[in-house]
């Protein structure tokens, strides 16, 4: 591998999105955040604890360019980074398909099951799963806070590491990405709906009582689910990971919640969706994961 860093291109500004911009470019990386509408600043703005436990807060210049620029240009990505919410990748993807090359390495950040369709949509390029468990919030379109240090996985061998910005952010190679990806998914099905009917952050969720029963309670059922699935060696002591991932973002604001807050349309369909989908399959019934699909549809429906 030569010293010369990659040029990212940065699909999803998101919280998500902004944050590995934000990290890349202190890494000294060039990187292009590609955002679906015009933006009137070239500066983002981290808010974040460094390594030495203080509050910092810097602005970092970055380049940008919209979607339908870069798939008017004949600008060529080898290296993309696709943090879109799961159900915006497909149109997304198939809008810039034209410039992202062949042999390119595509990095895939995002929660829930929609990582599943890439491979038919890319085929030729070389795809990399990421699953974090890092909690940001953006407080605009070009200003996020990384609240909560978590850890990233990366389906990939330890070189690729390298390409990444490994100073700043918790990074490791992972050869059980699937595994990986299924213990996200019964995160996120545990807490991000919950936060959204709470109306909190996610550390809240361990204060409020009725919150801890349900959170229970969808445990339980996740864990049923695991079981028939053959998966249960995903959820063993489930119930402890969420309460950590709950107390290492407790300052956070899940994703969904900051998607129903901002009156956008939820990951829901990829996250408790695609988990009752799974059990159904199968005979299941899934009550409580049902009941969550159902208040947030409903939220969403409100929202329009
Ligand atoms: O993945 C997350 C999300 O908000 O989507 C967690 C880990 C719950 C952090 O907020």
């Amino acid at each position: 591998m030569t010293d010369q860093k990659p040029s990212w291109y940065i699909l999803g500004a998101g919280a998500m999105g902004c944050l590995w911009a934000a990290y890349w470019r202190l890494s000294d990386f060039p990187i292009t955040l590609i955002t679906p509408t015009p933006r009137s600043s070239s500066f983002l703005e981290l808010a974040r604890r460094t390594s030495t436990n203080r509050e910092e807060t810097q602005r970092i210049k970055i380049r940008t360019i919209t979607l339908e620029e870069l798939a008017q240009s004949s600008l060529r990505i080898d290296h993309l980074l696709v943090a879109t919410k799961a159900q915006h990748t497909r149109d997304a993807i198939t809008k810039i398909k034209g410039n992202i090359a062949p042999q390119a390495t595509v990095l895939i950040l995002q929660n829930g099951m929609g990582s599943k369709e890439l491979p038919q949509l890319l085929p030729s390029q070389y795809l990399v799963t990421a699953i974090t468990t890092d909690g940001a919030y953006r407080t605009d379109k070009l200003s996020v806070v990384h609240a909560g240090k978590g850890h990233t996985h990366i389906g990939a061998d330890p070189h690729f590491l390298n390409l990444l910005p490994s100073d700043y952010l918790e990074l490791s190679s992972c050869t059980n990405i699937d595994f990986r990806q299924w213990e996200k998914l019964t995160l996120n099905c545990a807490i991000n709906g919950l936060t959204v009917i709470h109306h909190c952050k996610n550390g809240d969720l361990l204060k409020i009582p009725q919150a801890r029963k349900q959170l229970a309670a969808v445990c339980q059922e996740i864990a049923t689910i695991a079981d028939a699935l053959g998966l249960s060696f995903v959820v063993n002591g489930l119930i402890e990971q969420v309460e950590n991932t709950l107390k290492n973002t407790s300052d956070n604001y899940s994703s969904m919640y900051q998607d129903i807050n901002n009156g956008r349309t939820t990951e829901i369909d990829y996250i408790n969706g695609y988990l009752v989908a799974e059990a159904n399959k199968l005979g299941i019934s899934c009550p409580v994961n049902q009941a969550i699909i159902n208040d947030i549809k409903q939220r969403e429906r409100m929202a329009k």
